[in-house]
């Protein structure tokens, strides 16, 4: 009797087997991606039972935008920052939940990790999709002086390693160490995460944009045509797009590397500089689009090239396919001087 079986890669397999390809390498970033798999799996776990262990709701404070923390925000925040402190390769974390920078034990440690702990806040106590987002830089020049917020300002494209996860109708890591992007899906029944994509492409042309409609009157004159040009008949270019909008950004853009399209989050009257984090929420997306075949800008030029001048700061972000990309850019610089 022969058995045919597949066979099935986990997480850590796969890291090791790709840290195999480079013989000279130490093994600290395979170990650094696998404290975050195994930091994904526990919050996985506490999402996943969200409603009965009173882990709902608001923690009473506010984090450094002055945004209200939920419980689920500060567990994640702690799982992940624990994790990474347990194997002393990281110096620094910096993220969403704290003001300043969080130094770890190993002050030694040649890596410095971005995170923003459970992304979506708004859609935790409803049941939608949220995740946790990560972006990985080498320590930079300084070796051995004190740690300092500089440190970590470095633009995107420094980045070693970024990925996300997405804790939607199954709990899937995507992450990319610059040669392409592999995802893993989470099986509950044995806790482990298995290989299911080592090679994401995002479509060329997608027909789905997002964005939060919502803002439209205050958008710059080039954006509202876009929409606009997204929404007509036109058999050829497969239009009207049809419009999703979840509202956690893992999400949306799993989604658009998934199917393809584009996902906007413009400077609004609300937010004149954007929304969204450049440092843990924009250069690590743009990265992994990027590294499937797709783009990613703030308007005008590319995100992972912005020089960043504070650890927190926003952007406005245009991402995903390439041609829906580079047709919202040409709206935008066709209408720049038209009266809002
Ligand atoms: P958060 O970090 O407080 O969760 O905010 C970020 C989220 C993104 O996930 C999402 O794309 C965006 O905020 C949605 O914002 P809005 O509700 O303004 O559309
Ligand atoms: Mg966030």
């Amino acid at each position: 009797m022969t058995i045919k079986s597949k066979k099935l890669v986990t997480l850590d397999e796969y890291i090791i087997q790709s840290q195999n390809r480079f013989p000279g390498a130490t093994g600290e970033l395979s170990q650094l991606l696998r404290d975050i798999g195994l930091a994904a799996k526990i919050i996985s776990r506490e999402v996943n039972k969200a409603g009965i262990t009173n882990i709902l709701g608001n923690d009473g404070s506010t984090n450094v935008h002055g945004e209200s923390v939920k419980r689920l925000d500060l567990f994640a925040d702690q799982q992940l920052i624990s994790a990474l402190d347990r194997s002393l390769i990281t110096c620094m974390v910096i993220s969403e939940e704290n003001d300043g920078i969080v130094k770890l034990n190993s002050e030694g440690g040649k890596y410095i990790v971005y995170l923003d702990p459970l992304d979506g806040s708004s859609n935790i106590d409803v049941n939608v999709s949220i995740g946790s987002i990560f972006s990985i830089y080498m320590r930079q020049p300084r070796f051995g002086k004190e740690l300092v917020e500089e440190d970590a300002l470095q633009p995107g494209t420094r980045q070693v390693a970024a990925g996300y996860v997405l804790y939607g109708s199954s709990t899937i890591m995507a992450y990319t160490t610059g040669m392409g992007v592999s995802a893993f899906t989470l099986d509950p029944s044995i806790g482990e995460f298995i290989l299911s994509n080592d090679n994401y492409q995002i479509p060329t042309h997608g027909r789905i944009y997002s964005i939060n409609e919502g803002s439209y009157n205050s958008w710059e004159p080039g954006l509202k045509k876009y929409i606009k040009y997204c929404q007509k008949d036109d058999a050829e270019t497969g239009r009207p797009y049809s419009a999703r909008y979840i509202g956690s950004m893992v999400a949306d853009l799993h989604r658009t590397l998934v199917q393809g399209g584009i996902f906007i989050y413009p400077s609004s009257k609300k937010y004149p500089e954007g929304k969204l984090r450049l440092m843990y929420e924009c250069n690590p997306h743009s990265f992994i689009i990027e590294q499937a075949g797709g783009m990613a800008i703030d308007g005008k030029k590319r995100i992972l090239e912005i020089e960043p001048h504070s650890i927190h700061q926003r952007t406005p972000i245009f991402v995903g396919s390439p041609e829906n990309v580079k047709m919202v850019k040409s709206f935008m610089e066709e209408y720049a001087e038209e009266p809002a």
